[in-house]
């Protein structure tokens, strides 16, 4: 498949697809290194993971120019993520000494648990963050003892592709780290349906994510599933009006809102509606939409030319303000700013884009019941400077991963995942391994 920079529609590389049988072999390659590495030492699979994410490190800015040439992020985003790539691999790569059972008191002997590897672990990663969300699988599952196979987006295989070389160049043994480029309906599916494949790991659509939970309980297969969302981002009247006008536009426009926390939905109290409009616009003009390469760029290209088409269908109805974007080549979108109704098409479903809809409520209670009315549940923010108010909004909106005076969503040693149909399970943080083992009970007789 010819894979396209999304700034300039250049071909990039050329990679091919894997059909079901090449999926199949795969399985079997993983199932072999499965048998050796899950015995591999805790200390030495440590090392392993470490000498991993140096090497990420090490090609941390190839990498960044990579994830851009195919994903069109912003060259310093692009950065970052390298960089969060090699901190989650340290992260986990702590994990494998602490991966600790308990001694439970019985009579008659000594009972102990393990947290034993569930074998081989499908991670199907989507396009928005393609090495970043890999590594949130990946990771864990590794330090846990399990073997991995990627299935990267159709349009974004690059940077997964080249972490997996750099995971056979730091010493992981052939067939522990497999990246397989592939159509989802083929190659995804078919690692969906494996028997021999234990667990899968998925980030993407809420559709797709729902099909394959109804195909893994066939099998009673585990899965971890990010799906979408569409986040509230609440601005209490109280709150520094500033700070939030100023922090609004990247809570939705970051990765020109290829973002599963996008706080798409702007929930104002009603008596600061139109102050805070009139602070929103400098952001939303302001910003620079342009060449991902250059240093200056805050929001670069859409994925590709179908999604480029999905977001403008979204953004046509109460328009209220519109930044500008690059004409001519590249999937170019503009941040824009629709004053919605809670009822309209664009504030209720995902759209993925850098598109965000304002609406005014009247009081906390409201607040919360239209941040709520929802099938989603993934992020979302409270500006306020009343504590207590904070606290009882946190609490009472349905979402797992909200923030207060601050519209950050992911620290990956801290838990992420959604209520409700933006997923199932959490991913990060101190407890993700839990998601990787499986607890064994064994009693030893004394008598
Ligand atoms: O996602 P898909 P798409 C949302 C977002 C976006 C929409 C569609 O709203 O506009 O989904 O994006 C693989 N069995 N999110 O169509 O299809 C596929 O190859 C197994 C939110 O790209 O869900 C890719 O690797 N795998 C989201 C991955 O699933 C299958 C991120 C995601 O693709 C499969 C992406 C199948 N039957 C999109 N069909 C988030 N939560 O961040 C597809 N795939």
């Amino acid at each position: 498949m010819k894979i396209i920079n999304p700034a300039t529609e250049e071909i990039v590389a050329d990679v091919e697809m894997a059909d079901a049988a090449e999926v199949d072999r795969a399985v079997e390659r993983a199932r072999r290194a499965y048998a050796s590495w899950r015995g591999v030492a805790p200390g030495d699979r440590a090392r392993l993971l470490r000498r991993f994410a140096d090497l990420v490190d090490e090609h941390g800015e190839e990498l960044a120019r990579l994830e851009t040439a195919n994903a069109g992020h912003p060259i310093g985003n692009s950065r970052w993520e390298a960089g969060a790539v090699r901190d989650v691999l340290h992260f986990y790569a702590g994990a494998p000494e602490r991966n600790h059972g308990k001694q439970i008191p019985v009579p008659g002997g000594v009972d102990v648990t393990f947290q034993e590897p569930l074998g081989v672990v499908g991670v199907i990663v989507p396009w928005n963050f393609p090495m970043l969300i890999m590594s949130w699988g990946v990771a864990p599952a590794l330090a846990a003892g399990n073997t991995v196979i990627v299935k990267p987006a159709e349009w974004t295989p690059l940077t997964a592709l080249r972490l997996a070389e750099l995971a056979l160049a730091a010493g992981l043994p052939e067939g522990v780290l497999q990246v397989l480029p592939g159509a989802g309906e083929v190659a995804g599916a078919r690692l969906v349906e494996h028997p021999d494949v234990a667990k899968i790991v998925f980030t993407g659509s809420t559709e797709v994510g729902k099909e394959i939970a109804a195909k893994a309980a066939a099998h009673v297969k585990r899965i971890t599933l990010e799906l979408g969302g569409k986040s509230a981002n609440i601005v209490f009247a109280d709150a520094d009006l500033d700070k939030a006008a100023r922090s609004a536009p990247y809570a939705v426009f970051d990765n020109s809102g290829q973002d599963c926390c996008a706080r798409s939905r702007l929930l104002v109290q009603a008596e600061v509606y139109d102050e805070f409009l009139d602070r929103l616009a400098p952001a939303v003009l302001g910003l620079k939409v342009g060449d991902p390469l250059d240093e200056s760029t805050e929001m670069g290209p859409l994925v590709s030319a179908e999604h480029l088409e999905r977001v403008r269908g979204f953004a046509e109805d109460r328009p209220h303000l519109q930044g500008t974007c690059p004409q001519g080549k590249g999937y170019w979108f503009p941040a824009t700013v629709l004053t919605s109704k809670v009822t309209d098409r664009a504030f209720t479903e995902e759209i993925f884009g850098p598109v965000v809809s304002v609406v005014p409520f009247a009081d906390e209670a409201e607040a919360v019941r239209i941040a709520n009315d929802t099938r989603y549940g993934l992020s979302g923010s409270i500006w306020t400077r009343d504590v207590g108010r904070a606290l009882r909004v946190a609490r009472a909106v349905e979402a797992g991963a909200l923030s207060v005076n601050s519209n950050s969503s992911v620290r990956y040693w801290t838990p992420f995942g959604g209520f409700k149909e933006s997923g199932l399970g959490r991913e990060l943080g101190p407890d993700a391994l839990s998601a990787f083992t499986e607890t064994k009970n064994v009693f030893i007789s004394s008598e």
